[in-house]
């Protein structure tokens, strides 16, 4: 993949930031958003971002203040530069696709063709043909539609969506997969927060957090574990120094000692910009890669001790014994984990560790956020099920300042699922369908995306549409999945820009390009706005404020309508024109089959929405037994072979998922260069390696494939001994489709096992 990278290799390495955002921060947003529009656009956008009338944040999920104590900037650095990415004054138009062949756009990098700008009409590729050429929206969603129908089962069809995509349109969009045949609804949860799910759904019946903002607030002491917060959830940091204001802890957990975990600058505020800011981490425990499910159990088992020794002062028998089940198996098992092997799989002493216990001790209400850092592991989900252990020790689910955080990625991801994206939802979820819109939908679970991988590879799925995403560079394994897209009838992308799905593409390819956040959305009945809903489950409308990039957009809404009115037909009860003409329709139909939606149209008015109910605050565990439920989850370490360090693929400061901005990840110090691989200075001098040597990362696994990403740039980092850091996408390469984390099927793209051999040929 190496020729498809920037040449930007004038890598420059600082020491990496102690502190993040800050002035620093508000400087970089505005560069961006200048080099992309207008001042006049970035003004209109940023004024916007994040007001109670204005538009959602299309950057991460984290919750905005109650509308009275919103800021007039409530906004960060990143979600500055992601609004103005998408608000770019730059087209892509058809004269582009006449000048660049297929194959000459897919020699350029991922930067490259994000930074052309924004897609301004529909395209088609006919089989044999090299270049993209324009078609009109009815003949596009007519061939699509075709292709469709004459599959031999709808089980051929794969319909995946990314979570920027809105409510209303998740819904239709899962309401025609349904109504056409399929579950084979694959998404970006897949590839995220995937363990989590499955690890709460067990244990606690639902795949939710159950902490609020004002939790965050008022805790006395909060875990940030595998997540950069700095980077990827920036306003998450002014949350937790209010927790910080408010006499609470933190703790925070990371292979890397992340900038935004030690100390906050705030942008807007006077002692943001001349003071030295807040501390965030009280402590911070540099764990090895794949160590937290020992830390866990070492928790556990000094509560239970400590139970022991002084009864009835150190755990919560009220709630063990009302609400839960399985204690006593999992009190055994949590009591045999041996100090050897916690101390060899987390690198933490007993000192470091028995100092997090006592602020456990001290502390009444316990929250623990995480993120990739946990999920991306191949013992992800038993590592989240041991959290949950850990938190209902003390009673610390379903109390006001307590509970569990998986902090979203993607602005709508968990909205998308509420809305019933997902291959297997649950049986009550397609009976209210079934009630609301009289066709029986299939009851078969669909495919997630590896196994979608895996079938358009065998050649059992043969159309692929993506809607909000950018499949290709977001899955594992990019020369097996490049291969399987290939190998489809028809590829087709519901996209606002252009990216490597578009230049990786099956015989017949449509680029569908559509409004974004941004953009004013008007339709027959008048002007429209859409709902999302963020991490802690609060659902609230977002409304686009600028001219449409070109008068040939279609919204997701019309586009997915217009097609299954191609697909299908309109009848009375699927009324698709109806639901393009005006939003409020499908809201109505969401609330009569979505839970905890009644009254949606009324209640998303107000303004900052509403927030679903998450059953464990009202102490309702929706698992089989209708108890929240312990479990023994079994002591792993990743196996490591000597010789060979645990890869992370992570996010640098500077890029949107598979988008990068820029090649530059300014806290950890690292310039203009993406291809550098972070290892501990001791493991490079171990292994013989010098700082800023030149090598390839091999990956090895048991299929023998030697699978290879070229010329890389070592940089000495405090990386905790034996795990190094790259960027993704760029080592997708690497991550074997079969490697994915136990029960959730997530690619773990956190625990990849590589040696470093001399580049073979040079960068
Ligand atoms: N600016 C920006 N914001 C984003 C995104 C973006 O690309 N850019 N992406 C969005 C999306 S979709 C998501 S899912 C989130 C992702 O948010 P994060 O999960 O913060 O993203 P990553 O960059 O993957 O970082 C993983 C973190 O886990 C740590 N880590 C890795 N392995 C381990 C381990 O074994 N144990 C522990 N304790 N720590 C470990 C890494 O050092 C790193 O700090 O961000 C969202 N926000
Ligand atoms: N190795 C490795 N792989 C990973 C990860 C990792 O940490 N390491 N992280 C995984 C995670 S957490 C995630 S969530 C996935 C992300 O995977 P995806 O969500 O599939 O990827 P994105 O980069 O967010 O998609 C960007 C594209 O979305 C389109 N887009 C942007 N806004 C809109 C919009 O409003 N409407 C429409 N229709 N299109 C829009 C644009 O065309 C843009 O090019 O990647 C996963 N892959
Ligand atoms: S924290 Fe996330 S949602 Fe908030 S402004 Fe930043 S990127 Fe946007
Ligand atoms: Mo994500």
């Amino acid at each position: 993949m190496s020729s498809n990278e920037d040449p930007s290799d004038n890598l420059t390495v600082t020491p990496p930031k102690t502190w993040a955002t800050g002035v620093p921060a508000v400087t970089h947003a505005l560069e961006y958003s200048l080099g992309q529009t207008s001042v006049r656009r970035t003004a209109l956008t940023l004024l916007n971002i994040n007001q109670a009338k204005g538009i959602d944040c299309p950057g991460c999920a984290w919750p905005e203040p109650a509308p009275g104590k919103r800021h007039m900037n409530e906004y960060c650095e990143n979600g500055a530069k992601h609004i103005n990415d998408e608000a770019t004054s730059r087209r892509v138009t058809a004269d582009f696709f006449r000048e660049h062949s297929i194959a000459e756009l897919d020699g350029k990098s991922d930067y490259w063709l994000n930074q052309q700008g924004r897609l301004t009409e529909p395209m088609v590729k006919r089989p044999g043909a090299t270049h993209y050429e324009p078609i009109d929206w009815d003949e596009a969603l007519g061939l699509l539609a075709r292709e469709l129908k004459a599959l031999a089962s709808p089980d051929e069809a794969l319909f995946y969506v990314s979570g920027r995509l809105n409510n209303e349109a998740a819904f239709l969009l899962q309401l025609f997969a349904r109504a056409y045949g399929t579950n084979n609804l694959p998404d970006c949860s897949n590839l995220c927060h995937e363990s989590s799910g499955a690890a709460m759904q067990e244990t606690l019946g639902t795949g939710k957090g159950s902490v609020s903002l004002d939790d965050i607030h008022t805790s006395d002491l909060i875990f940030v574990v595998g997540q950069n917060p700095g980077t990827n959830h920036p306003r998450m940091l002014s949350a937790l120094e209010e927790t910080k204001r408010n006499g609470g802890q933190v703790v925070a957990v990371n292979t890397l000692p992340e900038a935004g975990l030690m100390r906050f600058k705030h942008p807007q505020r006077p002692r943001g910009v001349v003071g030295r800011g807040t501390t965030i981490a009280d402590q911070f425990l540099h764990i090895r890669a794949g160590g937290d499910l020992a830390l866990f159990q070492a928790l556990n088992r000094l509560l239970l001790e400590a139970e022991d020794a002084a009864p009835g002062t150190v755990l919560d028998h009220e709630f063990i014994q009302a609400h839960t089940t399985g204690f006593a198996d999992f009190a055994e098992h949590a009591r045999k984990v041996s100090w050897e092997d916690i101390h060899e799989a987390t690198g933490l002493s007993r000192e470091e560790i028995q100092a997090v216990y006592e602020r456990v001790l001290r502390s009444r209400k316990v929250i623990v956020c995480w993120a990739m850092g946990l999920t991306q592991h191949k013992h992800g989900v038993p590592t989240i099920r041991e959290v949950v252990n850990f938190l209902m020790l003390r009673g610390n689910i379903g109390r006001p300042g307590a509970g569990v955080c998986p902090v979203r990625g993607h602005s709508n991801v968990q909205g998308d699922r509420t809305m019933g994206v997902w291959e297997r939802m649950p049986q009550r979820f397609l009976d209210a369908l079934e009630r609301e819109f009289g066709f029986t939908p299939p009851t078969r679970h669909g495919l997630d995306a590896v196994n979608g991988i895996r079938a358009m590879y065998e050649d059992r799925a043969k159309v692929f549409l993506g809607v909000a995403g950018n499949f290709v560079r977001a899955t594992p394994d990019s020369a097996v999945t490049e291969e399987a897209m290939r190998k489809c009838r028809l590829t087709a992308h519901i996209s606002t820009k252009l990216n490597r799905s578009h230049t990786v593409c099956g015989d017949t390819a449509l680029i569908l390009p559509t409004l974004g956040r941004s953009d004013r959305d008007v339709q027959a009945t008048g002007e429209q706005f859409i709902t999302v809903e963020d991490s802690m489950s609060e659902v609230h409308a977002s409304r686009g404020k600028l001219p449409p990039a070109s008068p040939h957009l279609l919204s997701e809404v019309a586009i997915i309508s217009r097609l299954a009115r191609r697909t299908l037909g309109q009848t009375p009860a699927l009324p698709w024109e109806d639901f393009e003409a005006d939003y409020g329709t499908i809201r109505d139909r969401i609330s009569r089959v979505v839970p905890g939606f009644d009254d949606f149209n009324t209640r998303v008015a107000e303004p900052g929405g509403f927030r679903l109910p998450n059953p464990v605050n009202s102490g309702v565990f929706p698992t089989p037994s209708g108890k929240a439920v312990f479990t023994c989850n079994a002591f792993t370490m990743p196996d490591v072979p000597k010789g060979h360090l645990l890869l992370q693929t992570l996010r640098s400061h500077d890029q949107w998922n598979t988008i990068p901005y820029a090649p530059n990840d300014r806290y950890r110090g690292i310039h203009n260069a993406r291809r550098v691989v972070l290892v501990n200075p001791a493991d490079l001098e171990a292994l013989g390696i010098a700082d800023r040597d030149e090598v390839d990362l091999v990956s090895i696994w048991r299929d023998g494939t030697e699978r290879r990403a070229e010329n890389f740039r070592v940089v000495g980092y405090p990386a905790s001994r034996g795990s190094a850091a790259s960027y993704y996408p760029e080592t997708n390469v690497l991550v074997p489709l079969d490697s994915v984390a136990d029960i959730s099927n997530c690619p773990t793209s956190k625990g990849v096992v590589v040696r470093l051999e001399p580049a073979r040929t040079a960068g």
